[in-house]
Order: structure tokens, then C-alpha cells, then sequence
């Protein structure tokens, strides 16, 4: 009999941190829906988590442990882990052996993985993808507050009458914030919004005013800011002076940074900039949220600095609606930074310092504790590689593809001995390079807490029971804890055990007020049911808090050894790379709206890659007119580091000079278009976080004269394409193959040789073909239903569109194979632009003629953006353009 229920749980997706319903019937995930309750979306999810319960099922996992490829029981895969790690600590000590953490692991995970490097191996090499993402704006917030903490919260942005949104695309990397904020202005008509992002992205459709600034120029403008808001006194001259230090420095660097000049060097209008600055100056108000355009850089760190210092110059801090914002990208990265899972952290907020060892090895009861920061992502891989690292264990990350220089990763991995991985996938192109791979329960199965970008601390439940043998990660580190002979300091039994740990070493040494921030000792007494039932709340909770804190330093005193916030003086700089001859294009990397990174859980779902589905660079039309390349046309994007081959898509949103290239295909989804290897290794020098958001590049046409669509039941043998990539089709029906041939391909050849990997060849096949265009068609069927379809063309606008492809396996009458065929050349509908309710991109234009003039229209013809309205600055997008059209 079938039970089914309603679980409340938290998306495990982006910072936001989502709360959401999940109805649960025999062991399978029935829908989704917002959490009503849920402080940090009150009922509302984006694409992504609405598409959650889409992504799930078997297929796909990694179901069992394997060693070098065999499959082998629980018992002998952590007796095998543990029986390596110690005897390479044994032969090459404690720092031979690294760790390789993620954003993503619950806080119960992580807490686990850090006491077991740290605390018992004793290496001080444990890192976390976390380096890739916020580690700037963690650098930062410690040099300004002394703590690594975010003031603020969701409903400061709510509240503020500015809202100045830097390097963030939140419409489509934050998107229930983002509606959070455009309901916002709504109400008050006040509120003013200012985006800075050298892209015209879809966050813009809020703006007042855009800043495009010239790449990397940020720190110039908040530079700027500050010696304007000096210059014309608007600064809190008694807030200055009683809660901060260093501003008369500060200042005084900052004389250089005129409006003429900084107009000069970000290449804006020195009207626009005075807009903004007199913007700022004049609302008490005003917000900063800050992303990856001013983390991912060569000088993140003192970028985030420059923001910081005007927030301090005007007391615009630990008040309502005012503040600097550092938005979190993952969903527990915060968590991570919680257990001090960073290479430069301890633990709990604890840097290396004696007295924090001391802490440490006593509530640990350890004397193994490392004694020093330990390799950060970058320098740990390059250690990785030059042998000096014997054994890494990566767990929820796939550095392959997401770091900097991703070839050399990729060696440096598949020449280490011993490469351990936990992953919930079985084919990533980080698995691949693994002699021991551990299968991790995902989302839905496991259990435990994380902490979204306010701060605030919510619990992911298990829903469903683990897929084949996986386990928690919890457990499996626990396990091998206990393995190498730690019995009595890996004894939990559940994420409860481990959470009131963490709670209460949080609160250990930590009773003096304003010793250290992160405090939440009050959590560590809860039982098991009150913690299974624990209700969202934001760190610190004490006991003088025993509710959580909504906002921090409300009181003006911060977590320096004077309680005096800090001005950070800087010099502001460009990027590191120097546009050339050679490469005289500036390449962006970053984020779509439907995938989630290396596309490991969102590429599983059809719906996720109707907006986009396959890899493309985004050029302007004239620059890519200048290299003869037109929309669609294949390209090569080209740095010192390498080359990536992936289709035109025209943007006039981006400069002449620009180029943007999505971070999320991967070996797993095309052919070459892992972006990661063209990114050159610079860090910063602070954090040590990689400059993603700028490279030198080159554009240069790839002639493609045979394109082909394949739907396919099963996954092809693609060694005889010259380029692909795949996308899942509805209900796991099977993928869609967008290929590049060479123009006497042979399909009949490949039909009979190459097709299925996993079943025997179809029985027949219907065929057309017009060998003047390269137009071939073939109907591959068994006895019971289509195999495989292909429609190849020399001019790939001739292949049918997505939309139709999906439909081909629906057609089960045999003798109307032939129609197919027929009928392949219909028009193309374009991309879907709502995914929520299947509205492409043809029909809203249609709609827009037939005279709708605004999204609020459009979704009662439609429906279009009427659900998780992630798509309405689309729709508004189509309205303009259209409309200009009309014109
Ligand atoms: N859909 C989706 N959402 C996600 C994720 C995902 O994979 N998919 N990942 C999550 C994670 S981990 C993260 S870290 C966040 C990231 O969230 P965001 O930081 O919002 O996303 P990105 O697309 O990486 O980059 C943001 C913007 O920075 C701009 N930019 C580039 N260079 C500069 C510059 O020099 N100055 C300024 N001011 N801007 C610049 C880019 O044009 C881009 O629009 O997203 C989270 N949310
Ligand atoms: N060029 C460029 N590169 C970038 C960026 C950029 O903007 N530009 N952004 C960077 C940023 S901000 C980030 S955060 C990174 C993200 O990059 P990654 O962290 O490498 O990407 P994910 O796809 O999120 O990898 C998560 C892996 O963990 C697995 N997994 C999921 N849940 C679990 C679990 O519970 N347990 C275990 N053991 N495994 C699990 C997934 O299957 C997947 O393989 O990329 C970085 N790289
Ligand atoms: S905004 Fe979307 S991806 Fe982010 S937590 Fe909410 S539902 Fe998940
Ligand atoms: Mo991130």
C-alpha cells in the first residue's frame, strides 16, 4: 500500500536556501512546492527547485564501491581507504594526504571530513570549492569585521530604498531573492536599483540605471565612491570615528580615484557614475550585493574591501536595509565556512593560531591536530601534480571541470595513486580519474543541516531510502575514522550526534563577549526529535539569543581585537591578463538559468534544457561578423591555455569586445566545451580564489559541413563526430545528439556499426536522402518502437528543433515512420522560454504582435512566467525587442 506524506525540507541548490514541500509516495518523489513557512522563499522556488523531483531516480547513480574498477562490499572499500591512508601517512606524514571538500556537503559531512583531516590525520590540506567561489568575500569580511560574517539579511533588501546589485545575475543565479526584490519595488516606488556588470544580463530588467563597466574595473568605482563621499562630506563623521579604524588612510588612497578618472578607467559616463554616487550618498538605505563578477578576480578580496569601506564611511551597516551583502552561491557554503573547512581555517571559525591548536586538540581530545594553513585549491592540485601530495579524497565536487586550468587538473589526478571520490554520480570526468570511488546518498536521501546566505540554519531531511549500496558521507568518514583506529572520536550514530558536537565546540572557549561571532552553542542540547524538528534560524544563537540573530553589529561593535572595524586600504587594479593581438577578445564565464554547475543533477532533467542545450559562446553579431561566423555556427574559443569548440549564440547584450561562455557542459555532455581549461591559474593573493571572470581570448570559425540531430533510446558511441553534445529527452525516453560530421559521413555505416551501447542494432531503418545538402533522414526501428532518428543537413537552420525531436518516440504506428521523415522539416518553435509551463520563445513573440504589451499580459494569454517567474526579464526582454521591431 502506498503511504504518502508531506515532508518539509531545504532546496539543495543556490544560497538562497529555499525551503520546500516534498510529497512523498512509496519511496518516490510526487512534487514539489515552496514552503509557505520558510523565512527565505514564504512558498515560492525557481525553475530549479520546482524541476527538483525531475532530476531524481536511479539511473545514472553510483550505486556500489568500486576499487580500479571492480566493485566491492562496504567492509572492504573502507577497510582499502583506511589501510591507505595510513600507510602513506606512514611512509610520507600527515601532509602527503589532502582533502578536497564542497559547498554542497552538509554541515554534519563537513564537520566530519574537517575533524578527521585536521584533527586525526593531521594534515593541514583540506580545501573546499569553496576557494572557487566565496573565499574573496570571506577574506574580506575577516579584514573589515574581524569575523567571517554577513551583516545582513533577505529582509534588509526588502527594505532599503538602494539596492545596488555588483557583479550578481541574481535573476538567474538567485531567482527567488530576485523576485523577493522585484516584488520590492513594487511596493515602494522608492527603491532604486543600480546593476554594475559589464554584461546588459537579465538582472538588468530591474535597473535604473546599468553600469557596463570595463571588465574587472569595480574597485575603481567603489574607490571613487569613497573619495566622492569623502570630497563632499557626505560620510558619518561620529559613526567613523567611534566604530572603525583606518579611514583617514583609507581617504587618502583613494584621493587618486576622481570621477574624471574612474569614468576614464571603467569606461563609463561621468553622469552615469555621478548618479550613482549621489544615489548613494543621499539614501541612509542603501544595499550592496555583491557576486562572482568581484569574487572571481585577481584582486577580489580588496574589490570587496572597496565596498565594504563606503558601507563603514556612511555607517550604511547593522541597521535596517543597509549593508554589505556577499550573496552565497552555494547552498551550505556557509556551513562549510562554519566548520572552518577552508585550508586557512581550523575549525569553528578558528584560524591556526597556538591558542585555537590548543582549543582544538582539547575538545578533540586529539594530539594529531595540524599545525599550520594548509594548500589552497589551486596550489593543492599543482602539489597533487608535482607528487608531492600522495592521496586525495574529493567528496561533492568535480574539480575537473570547475577549477582554473582543467587539463592540468585532470593529469595531475589520473597520475596520484590514490585518487578517492564520493560522489552520488557515477560518470563525471572527476570520477573517472578515481582509483576508489565511494557512492554518496544525494539529496532527498540524506539528512542534516545547512546555512543559506542570511545566516540562517535549516534542516535537509531524508525523504526516500539510498539508491543501491550509497551511504551517507557522514558515515563513510566515520567509518574509515573508525578504521584507522579513532573509534572513540567517530562514534556517531546519527547527524544529530555529530550537530550538537559542532554546536557545542562553537560555544567551547567562546564565553567572553565578541570572542569569536560564530556561536551556536544553544543548539547543543537538542535531542534527537527537537533536532529533527528544528525550525530555520540565524547564527549567532546563545544564550542570550536563544531565538538567532537577524542582523549582526547593530550595536557598532566587531570581532577585532579593538571591537573597530577596519578600513582596508588598496590600490585598484584591472585584471591580470592584458587583451593582445593574439587574444584581443575578453572571455566571461558563468552561470545559465536552468543548470546547476557541471549539470550532474539538472542535466537529468529534459525540462532544464528546453530554455538551452547545448554548450555556445555568446558574441555580439558584429564582432562575430568580423570572423565570418554567424548564430549557430560552430567556433573555437581559444586562450593560452586552450581551446574549446562550441556553437555561436549572438548577444548584443555584451560589448564588441566581450565574450560569455557557460561553466556547465563537461566530458560527460559534449565533446570540448569544459571552459575550465582556458582559464589560466591567477589567483588572489589574498584568498587565493581563481580570476574566472576574465581571460584573453581568441574566436575563430570551425567550418562545419555535415550537422546532424540524433534522438536515441540509448547513449552512441560519439568517436566518429567531430563535435557533440547530449541532452536528456522527456521521461528519461532517451538523449538528443547534436553532432558535427564531415560531409560524405556515412550514417548507414554508422547505423550498422556504431549505434547502441547497450542493445543489439535495430531491425530496419526507413531513409531519405539528398546528397547534394548533405540531407539525410533514417527512422531506425526494432519490432516494437523507434531506435533512433537522424536528420543531418550541411545548413544546420534546416534540422528540426528540440520541441518536434521530443514528440519522435511518441509515434508508434509503424507504417508512419515514414511521416517523420516527411515532416522533419517543419518549422523550428524556437527555445522554450517558460519552462514551467512550455511556452517557447516563437509563441510569446506571436502573442507580442498580436498586440500583448506587457508580462503581466503574456501570463494571462500564456501562463508564461505566471509560476516561478524566473522567465519574466525574458519576457520583458522579447517585449522590448519585438516591440522595437513593430516600431
Ligand atoms: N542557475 C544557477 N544558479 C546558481 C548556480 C548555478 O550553477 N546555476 N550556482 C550558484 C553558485 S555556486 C554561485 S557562486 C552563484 C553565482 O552567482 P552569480 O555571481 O550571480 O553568477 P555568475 O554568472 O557566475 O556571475 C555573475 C555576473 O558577474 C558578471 N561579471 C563578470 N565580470 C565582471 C566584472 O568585472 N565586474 C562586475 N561587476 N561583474 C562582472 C558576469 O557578467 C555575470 O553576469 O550562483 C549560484 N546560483
Ligand atoms: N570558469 C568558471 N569556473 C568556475 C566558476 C565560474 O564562474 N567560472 N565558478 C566556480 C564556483 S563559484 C563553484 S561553486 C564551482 C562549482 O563546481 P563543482 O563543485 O565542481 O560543481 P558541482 O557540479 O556542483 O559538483 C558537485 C559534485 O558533487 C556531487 N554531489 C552532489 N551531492 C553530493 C553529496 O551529497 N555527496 C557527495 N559526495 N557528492 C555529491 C555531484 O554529483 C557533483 O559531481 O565552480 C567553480 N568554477
Ligand atoms: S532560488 Fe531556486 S535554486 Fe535557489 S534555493 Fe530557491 S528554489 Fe533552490
Ligand atoms: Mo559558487
Amino acid at each position: 500500500m502506498s503511504q504518502d506524506c508531506t515532508v518539509k525540507t531545504t532546496c539543495p541548490y543556490c544560497g538562497v536556501g529555499c525551503g520546500v514541500d516534498v510529497i512523498v509516495d512509496d519511496n518516490q518523489i510526487i512534487a514539489v512546492s515552496g514552503d509557505q513557512q520558510h523565512p527565505a522563499n514564504f512558498g515560492k522556488l525557481c525553475v530549479k527547485g520546482s524541476a527538483l523531483h525531475e532530476t531524481m531516480g536511479q539511473h545514472g547513480r553510483l550505486l556500489q564501491p568500486q576499487i580500479n574498477g571492480m566493485t566491492v562490499d562496504w567492509p572492504t572499500a573502507i577497510e582499502t581507504v583506511a589501510e591507505k591512508l595510513l600507510s602513506i601517512r606512514e611512509q610520507y606524514g600527515p601532509n602527503s594526504i589532502a582533502f578536497y571538500l564542497s559547498g554542497q556537503l552538509l554541515t554534519e559531512d563537513y564537520y566530519v571530513a574537517n575533524k578527521l583531516a585536521k584533527g586525526f590525520i593531521g594534515t593541514s590540506h583540506v580545501d573546499t570549492n569553496s576557494r572557487l567561489c566565496m573565499s574573496s568575500a570571506v577574506a574580506s569580511y575577516k579584514r573589515a569585521f574581524g569575523a567571517d560574517a554577513v551583516p545582513c539579511n533577505y529582509e534588509d533588501l526588502e527594505q532599503c530604498d538602494l539596492l545596488v546589485l555588483v557583479g550578481s545575475n541574481a535573476a538567474w543565479t538567485h531567482p527567488v531573492l530576485y523576485r523577493r526584490m522585484a516584488v520590492a519595488k513594487e511596493n515602494n516606488p522608492q527603491l532604486k536599483i543600480v546593476v554594475i556588470d559589464p554584461r546588459r544580463t537579465a538582472t538588468c530588467d530591474l535597473a535604473d540605471l546599468h553600469l557596463d563597466l570595463e571588465p574587472g574595473a569595480d574597485s575603481f568605482i567603489f574607490t571613487g565612491l569613497l573619495h566622492y563621499l569623502a570630497d563632499n562630506k557626505y560620510t558619518d563623521t561620529d559613526y567613523i570615528a567611534d566604530h572603525t579604524e583606518g579611514f583617514a588612510d583609507a581617504v587618502d588612497s583613494a584621493e587618486v580615484a576622481t570621477l574624471a578618472f574612474v569614468a576614464a578607467k571603467a569606461n563609463l559616463e561621468v553622469e552615469d557614475l555621478t548618479t550613482f554616487y549621489q544615489w548613494f550618498a543621499s539614501t541612509e538605505k542603501a544595499m550592496t550585493f555583491y557576486s562572482q563578477g568581484i569574487n572571481q578576480s585577481s584582486t577580489g578580496t580588496d574589490k570587496c574591501n572597496a565596498i565594504i569601506n563606503c558601507h563603514l564611511a556612511t555607517g550604511k551597516l547593522g541597521k535596517v536595509g543597509a549593508g554589505p551583502f556577499s550573496i552565497t552561491g552555494q547552498p551550505n557554503a556557509m556551513g562549510g565556512r562554519e566548520v572552518g573547512g577552508l585550508a586557512n581555517m581550523l575549525a569553528a571559525h578558528m584560524d591556526y593560531t597556538p591558542d585555537n591548536i590548543a582549543t582544538v586538540s582539547e575538545f578533540w581530545n586529539s594530539t594529531a591536530v595540524s599545525q599550520q594553513v594548509g594548500l589552497k585549491a589551486v596550489d593543492l592540485f599543482d602539489a597533487v601534480a608535482d607528487g608531492q601530495i600522495k592521496a586525495v579524497w574529493i567528496i561533492g565536487t568535480n574539480p575537473v571541470v570547475s577549477m582554473p586550468n582543467a587539463d592540468r587538473v585532470k593529469a595531475a589526478l589520473e597520475n596520484c595513486d590514490t585518487v578517492i571520490v564520493s560522489d552520488c554520480i557515477a560518470e563525471t570526468d572527476t570520477t573517472a580519474t578515481a582509483n576508489i570511488l565511494l557512492p554518496a546518498t544525494g539529496w532527498g536521501e540524506k539528512s542534516g543541516t545547512v546555512t543559506n546566505s542570511e545566516r540562517r540554519i535549516s534542516r535537509q531531511r531524508s525523504l526516500l531510502t539510498a539508491a543501491g549500496e550509497a551511504k551517507h558521507d557522514w558515515w563513510i568518514l566515520s567509518q574509515v575514522g573508525q578504521a584507522m583506529g579513532y573509534g572513540q572520536a567517530f562514534s556517531y550514530s546519527s547527524p544529530r550526534d555529530i550537530f550538537v558536537e559542532h554546536a557545542a565546540l562553537s560555544g567551547y572557549e567562546n564565553s567572553h563577549e565578541h570572542k569569536r561571532l560564530f556561536n551556536i552553542s544553544a543548539l547543543s542540547h537538542l535531542s534527537e526529535p527537537d533536532y529533527d524538528q528544528l525550525q530555520p534560524i540565524q547564527w549567532p544563537v546563545t544564550a542570550a539569543k536563544p531565538e538567532g540573530t537577524p542582523r549582526l553589529f547593530s550595536d557598532g561593535l566587531f570581532a577585532t581585537p579593538s571591537g573597530k572595524a577596519q578600513f582596508i586600504t588598496s590600490v585598484s587594479k584591472l585584471p591580470k591578463q592584458q587583451l593582445s593581438a593574439d587574444y584581443p577578445l575578453a572571455l566571461n564565464t558563468g552561470r545559465l538559468r536552468d543548470q546547476w554547475h557541471t549539470m550532474t543533477r539538472t542535466g537529468r532533467a529534459s525540462r532544464l534544457l528546453d530554455h538551452t542545450d547545448q554548450p555556445f559562446v555568446a558574441v555580439h553579431p558584429a564582432t562575430a561578423a568580423h570572423y565570418d561566423l554567424t548564430d549557430g555556427d560552430l567556433a573555437a574559443v581559444k586562450t593560452a591555455h586552450g581551446t574549446i569548440e562550441v556553437v555561436v549564440q549572438f548577444d548584443s547584450n555584451l560589448k564588441r569586445d566581450q565574450l560569455f561562455v557557460p561553466i556547465h557542459w563537461n566530458q560527460q555532455f559534449a565533446s570540448n566545451a569544459r571552459v575550465g581549461t582556458v582559464i589560466a591559474p591567477i589567483t588572489d593573493a589574498v584568498s587565493g580564489q581563481p580570476e574566472f571572470k576574465f581571460s584573453a581570448a581568441a574566436l575563430c570559425k570551425i567550418s562545419a559541413t555535415g550537422n546532424a540531430v540524433l534522438v536515441s533510446r540509448n547513449r552512441l558511441m560519439c568517436d566518429s563526430f567531430s563535435n557533440w553534445s547530449v541532452s536528456p529527452l522527456d521521461n528519461n525516453q532517451g538523449y538528443l545528439y547534436r553532432v558535427v560530421v564531415q560531409e560524405a559521413f556515412n550514417w548507414q555505416e554508422f547505423i550498422a556499426t556504431k549505434r547502441l551501447l547497450e542493445r543489439g542494432p535495430a531491425q530496419a531503418y526507413e531513409h531519405y536522402s539528398n546528397v547534394s545538402c548533405a540531407d539525410h533522414r533514417f527512422i531506425c526501428y526494432s519490432d516494437q518502437q523507434i531506435e533512433l532518428a537522424i536528420f543531418s543537413h550541411v545548413d544546420k537552420r534546416q534540422l528540426p528543433g528540440r520541441v518536434w525531436l521530443q514528440q519522435i518516440f511518441s509515434q508508434t504506428v509503424k507504417g508512419d515512420y515514414w511521416s517523420l521523415i516527411a515532416a522533419s522539416d517543419q518549422a523550428d518553435p524556437g527555445k522554450q522560454i517558460c519552462a514551467c509551463f512550455n511556452i517557447s520563445e516563437q509563441r510569446i513573440i506571436q502573442a507580442i504582435e498580436e498586440g500583448a504589451s506587457s508580462a503581466v499580459e503574456l501570463g494571462r494569454q500564456l501562463k508564461c512566467g505566471t509560476n516561478c517567474g524566473s522567465c519574466i526579464p525574458e519576457l520583458n526582454n522579447l517585449l522590448s525587442q519585438t516591440e522595437h521591431a513593430i516600431d
